[in-house]
């Protein structure tokens, strides 16, 4: 039985989607009611999965290793399909989640004011941008991967929430918007955003 560790909305929703489209059982744990979160995670980020008494940690590196681990749809068997899935994988976790990132440092770290205004205007452009990537990326396919759901649009659908909790415009295309609807209206999203609130 695998031990999600999350916090609501975080980016470790996308694995307990994960973690539902594979059919895994697991237990969550919600981060706020851990007494000493640095002992699971010295980072002090979720995610992190526990599993055969070990904890793993980032998100790509847990999101390869179920899908390695499990049978799926989600990782390509053929060579240039798998290498673009987690190309895309790596985009979405390693390029987007830290130009968002950016946002929550910047809300965090800096006084109110026009400076800090600037700032959250210039991360969220960089984020604006990333997302006109994805949006060519779907001129011809609903997916970022072609024509079947990939982890990148899982990942991918989670942070297009976070845009909602700065004082800017990020504009998110029709075709990406289309996608993260497709992702947030399947049962495994649906049941994964109520079991965090029952968690909490
Ligand atoms: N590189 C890490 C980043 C994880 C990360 O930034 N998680 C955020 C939530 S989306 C977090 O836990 N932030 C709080 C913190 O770092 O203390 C990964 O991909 O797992």
């Amino acid at each position: 039985m695998y031990k999600l560790y999350f916090s609501p909305g975080a980016c470790s929703l996308a694995i307990q989607v994960i973690l539902r489209e594979l059919e895994q059982p697991f237990e969550l744990h919600s981060k706020a009611r851990v007494a000493d979160y640095q002992q699971i995670n010295p980072v002090g980020a979720v995610p992190a999965l526990e599993t055969e008494g070990k904890v793993l940690t980032e998100g790509a590196a847990i999101i390869l290793y179920l899908l390695e681990k499990h049978a799926n749809d989600l990782l390509p068997g053929d060579a240039q399909a798998r290498q673009q899935t987690i190309e895309n994988l790596m985009f979405a976790n390693a390029t987007m989640h830290p130009a968002y990132s950016k946002l929550f440092f910047i809300n965090s770290v800096m006084d109110e004011g026009n400076a800090k205004q600037q700032a959250l205007i210039a991360a969220a452009d960089q984020v604006t941008r990333l997302w006109q990537q994805v949006e060519n990326k779907l001129a011809d396919q609903p997916y970022t991967g072609g024509h079947s759901l990939s982890p990148a649009d899982i990942l991918l659908a989670v942070y297009a929430n976070w845009g909602q909790f700065f004082p800017v415009e990020i504009p998110i295309g029709p075709r990406c918007q289309a996608m993260i609807n497709r992702v947030r209206t399947r049962p495994s999203y649906q049941a994964a955003v109520a079991a965090e609130g029952q968690a909490l």
